[in-house]
């Protein structure tokens, strides 16, 4: 399906192309909202493998797994400001989880749909500014509801309108129909991004009872101990013993008549968790768990209660896949399935994201595309900032020359990582003082060796892993006499990104 300059200029729409081979692929890209990729069971991990995610998988088999896939700041804003600019959190303002983009930049659903793209956003927007360069949108009200939820479209005259359901399949509703809508004549450009699995993990009422027999295998850092580690990792409030609460976010209060969660829900969805969760909150309830017990009991809960997410999501996954199955469109479109961050799930005994440690800066990838490596691993180092710049490259249009992102499509096509690909990885993270109370730090990883330096008014100091040797990151080595070359190595990648142009506040 290889198309030339000439054969892409259609309707009078003037195209900034650039390649002599663009692909003019359709794109989707399908981003969940804090899906791990221990929770995806092409990954490998104990967990996926309890609660196989099929469709996704088989997206892997028919593309490329990402094995070393991350992002740049591990946080919802931050990641969809990497996406659509494809800049770091210093250069496109969105440092935080609230405001901060600077919506004065070029959006790539703004340069896609000059190029001719027929472009859409479905879901989780989150940014605090217009979704731009779309002409198509659906999105829901910051971070969205599962039951019911809200959404804004250009129709609604700035009102979020409530829409009768549950947020997973009314995303991929509203997906598949702006691909029945859509001009057959030219390409498009579809961003489905999920409200699920984030927090407080609702499940749809037809899940409620998948995994109730599932005991999900706790990981080998769950009673980590942080004894190498600095104060943040003591000082964290994202502890599932500490901080993870019993009513709001393990529903235990269902069973008491409280119906804070189940407030959106039509009376038949409510009758479905009385019917079902009731009985095992009284269960619950009556055993007053204490101490290892309760903390065992909340993880189980927790990972159940993600899981039946993620299931939806990945049936979800699988309809869009059919439907473009249906009209032939698996032949033209590359699909990217990603998350936003990755996420904790009982790793160093914590929920949600933000560290730099692997759980929460790695992220699930997965990009199936026409004609490329078919079931292939790749464990090239990518970051989220390369999204826009591959979709360009797809699109046949020259990359701006600030963005710092590099396309992915030569290893997409060849299997391979080409010569001279990035060796490091820089991450930041600002949100302090903020929820789960993480303080800021920034770091390099070369994927063995990570630097990590921490920073503000919890002190100074830094973090060193050696990933190869100590994978689960237990043994700081930062004041270790052998490892001081390392260290070195990685403290000069640190500064010349530190001093990379448009760096400020740091
Ligand atoms: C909410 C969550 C936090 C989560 C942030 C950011 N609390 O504040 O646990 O870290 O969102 O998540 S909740 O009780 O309101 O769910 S992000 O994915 O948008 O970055
Ligand atoms: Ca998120």
């Amino acid at each position: 399906m290889k198309r030339n300059v000439s054969a892409c200029v259609f309707a009078g729409i003037a195209l900034n192309i650039a390649s002599q081979e663009a692909k003019r692929w359709n794109i989707i890209h399908i981003m969940s909202d804090d899906h791990s990729y221990q929770a995806v069971s092409a990954y490998g991990h104990a967990l996926g493998q309890k609660a196989p995610t099929r469709n996704i998988d088989q997206l892997a088999k028919r593309g490329m797994l990402f094995r070393r896939a991350y992002v740049e700041n591990s946080l919802s804003t931050p990641s969809r400001a990497c996406l659509m600019t494809g800049l770091y959190s210093h250069q496109n303002g969105q440092r935080r989880l609230g405001e901060g983009i600077d919506s004065t930049l070029t959006f790539v659903s703004e340069l896609l749909r000059d190029a001719g793209y027929q472009t859409a956003v479905m879901g989780k927007w989150h940014l605090r500014c217009e979704p731009k360069g779309f002409d198509e949108y659906h999105i829901l009200q910051n971070q969205g509801e599962y039951y019911k939820p809200r959404f804004r479209t250009p129709r609604t005259n700035g009102k979020y309108v409530p829409e009768k359901g549950y947020v997973t399949e009314l995303i991929t509703d509203h997906a598949i129909d702006f691909l029945k809508n859509r001009d057959k004549n030219r390409p498009f450009a579809l961003f489905v991004h999920h409200k699920a699995p984030h927090r407080n993990w609702m499940p749809p009422t037809q899940y409620l009872s998948l995994y109730e027999d599932t005991q999900f295998p706790l990981p080998e850092t769950f009673y980590d101990d942080y004894e190498t580690r600095g104060k943040a990792a003591h000082n964290q409030e994202m502890s599932i013993r500490r901080n993870m609460e019993l009513k709001n976010d393990l529903k235990t209060d269902v069973a008491v008549g409280a119906d804070n969660h189940l407030g959106r829900m039509t009376n038949q969805q409510k009758q479905a968790w009385w019917d079902i969760v009731a009985p095992r909150n009284e269960d619950f309830l009556s055993g007053h768990l204490e101490g290892d017990t309760l903390l065992r009991w909340k993880f189980q809960r927790y990972v159940r209660d993600y899981m039946r997410c993620i299931h939806s999501v990945d049936e979800q996954v699988g309809r869009l896949v059919q439907y473009l199955e249906s009209e032939g469109l698996m032949e033209n479109t590359l699909i990217v399935y990603t998350s936003d961050q990755g996420f904790y799930m009982g790793e160093h005994g914590w929920f949600d994201k933000r560290f730099m440690y692997e759980e929460s800066f790695r992220t699930p990838l997965i990009i199936y595309a026409p004609e490329a490596a078919e079931g292939k691993e790749c464990s090239a180092l990518v970051q989220n900032i390369d999204f826009a710049p591959t979709f360009l490259d797809v699109a046949g249009v020259e990359k701006p020359a600030e963005m710092v992102g590099t396309s992915l499509l030569p290893i997409i096509e060849s299997g391979r990582q080409p010569r001279g690909w990035r060796k490091y990885l820089y991450y930041h993270y600002y949100d302090f003082p903020g929820v789960h109370h993480v303080s800021q730090h920034d770091g390099v990883s070369d994927g063995r060796y990570k630097l990590i330096h921490f920073y503000g008014r919890e002190g100074t100091y830094d973090e060193l892993y050696d990933l190869k040797n100590d994978p689960n990151e237990l043994r700081n080595l930062i004041s270790e006499k052998r490892y001081q070359r390392q260290k070195r190595r990685l403290q000069k990648q640190l500064d010349k990104f530190r001093t990379q142009e448009h760096v400020d506040e740091w």
